[in-house]
């Protein structure tokens, strides 16, 4: 794909050298791109917003601009955590840190950040890292006045929602798929007060609204190439109210399972605890202060709400006939699916084990 004329579009200076896609994420078209400038290679990230997920772009952009200035102010000590800490947008000339192209197509553009790296498949550093991480995005926007943000996708980890919405998508059959998916679906049905702890507790008031990243894969943290270390959380589309718990959650359902979350040898799913325990010691330790009793003693939930919510996405995107997630080969949904049934059965085992090593950080 030529992206020089969304370079255009950006203005970027430079003789446009070429792109290459970066296919990790399931949502958007994110590109790396290259122009030669000055002598040296300068490399950007474009990438195509999916406004079939995002129905009101440009109100993501006004909330990534937001959660980023704020951030900004906070990581400006030096040129470097300035540069290497925060994304930072390309504008068009009048100003815009968005374009459409001439089909209508929606585009944004980033910084390459230097010398940076993201992995998709975890390892007991990289769940310290992306948990010091995620952690620090967290306290960063612990001031933040979140009733300046727009709900991206409204009732993102509503898992109530979610779960009506499969029940609904079920009853209708209509590409014929249930019968694909009967264990899976039984089992939703019969775990849902469990998968609907947290909104149940939120509902009470119990826990508290926060900001939150709402997507904490650990490849949505970018790292140091030389040390691993965390520089940048990246990935800012779903940044809305939530609960601490979602995004810790998330970040164990896609860093901890011990193999990836497409996997279709089902014998390999399983949570690893190490890699929790890794994950935990970066999080949890980084912002316990800021957190309530009742927060750390229901974090670990998250993890099971989040897996048993994508168990139920997944399933839902299967039988609707897969409009929602991009897919690379047919029943790459249904796979999805049955990969995160067997990690949320797991995860049910071991709910005891998971929330003694949370409580062993908040100390
Ligand atoms: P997606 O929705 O496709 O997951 P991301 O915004 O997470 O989109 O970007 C995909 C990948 O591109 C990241 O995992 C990371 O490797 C790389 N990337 C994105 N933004 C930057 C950036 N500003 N600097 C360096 N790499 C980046
Ligand atoms: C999507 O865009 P990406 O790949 O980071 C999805 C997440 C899911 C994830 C599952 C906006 O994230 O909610 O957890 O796929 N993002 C959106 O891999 O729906
Ligand atoms: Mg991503």
């Amino acid at each position: 794909m030529d992206l020089q004329h969304v370079g255009a579009l950006f203005a970027i200076e430079g003789e446009y050298v070429g792109c290459e896609q970066i296919k990790t994420g399931n949502i958007n078209q994110t590109y790396l791109v290259t122009y030669h400038r000055d002598g040296e290679d300068k490399k950007y990230i474009i990438q195509k917003v999916n406004t079939y997920v995002f129905k009101n772009p440009e109100g993501v952009m006004q909330n990534i601009e937001r959660v980023t200035e704020h951030i900004r102010a906070k990581v400006k000590e030096t040129e470097e955590t300035a540069k290497r800490n925060v994304l930072h947008f390309l504008y068009t000339p009048e100003g815009k840190n968005f374009a459409y192209d001439e089909e209508g197509n929606f585009w944004r553009g980033y910084r390459f950040i230097d010398n940076s790296i993201t992995h998709n498949n975890s390892n007991l550093f990289i769940m310290l890292e992306a948990g010091k991480g995620f952690g620090t995005f967290q306290k960063h926007l612990s001031d933040f006045d979140a009733s300046c943000l727009f709900e991206s996708i409204p009732d993102f980890h509503n898992t109530k929602k979610r779960l009506e919405k499969l029940f609904a998508v079920a009853e209708k059959d209509e590409f014929d798929r249930v019968k694909t998916v009967e264990t899976e679906l039984e089992y939703l049905r019969s775990h849902y007060d469990l998968a609907c702890s947290l909104c149940t507790m939120l509902e009470k008031g119990e826990l508290p609204l926060r900001v939150t990243h709402n997507d904490t894969k650990c490849n949505n943290v970018l790292l140091d190439v030389d040390t691993n270390e965390a520089l940048a959380v990246i990935d800012l589309d779903t940044v809305m109210p939530g609960l601490a718990a979602y995004d810790f959650g998330d970040a164990i359902r896609f860093g901890a399972n011990n193999t990836i979350e497409d996997d279709p040898e089902y014998s390999k799913v399983f949570l690893d605890l190490d890699k929790y325990d890794a994950y935990c010691k970066g999080f949890i330790a980084t912002i316990k202060d800021s957190m309530t009793a009742k927060e750390l003693e229901t974090m670990h939930l998250g993890a099971y709400v989040m897996t048993a919510e994508l168990v139920a996405r997944f399933m839902t995107d299967w039988l609707e006939g897969d409009v929602y997630f991009k897919t690379d080969y047919p029943e790459h949904n249904l796979v999805r699916t049955k990969n995160q049934y067997w990690l949320a059965y797991d995860m049910e085992k071991k709910l005891d084990e998971m929330q003694k090593i949370v409580l062993k950080y908040s100390k």
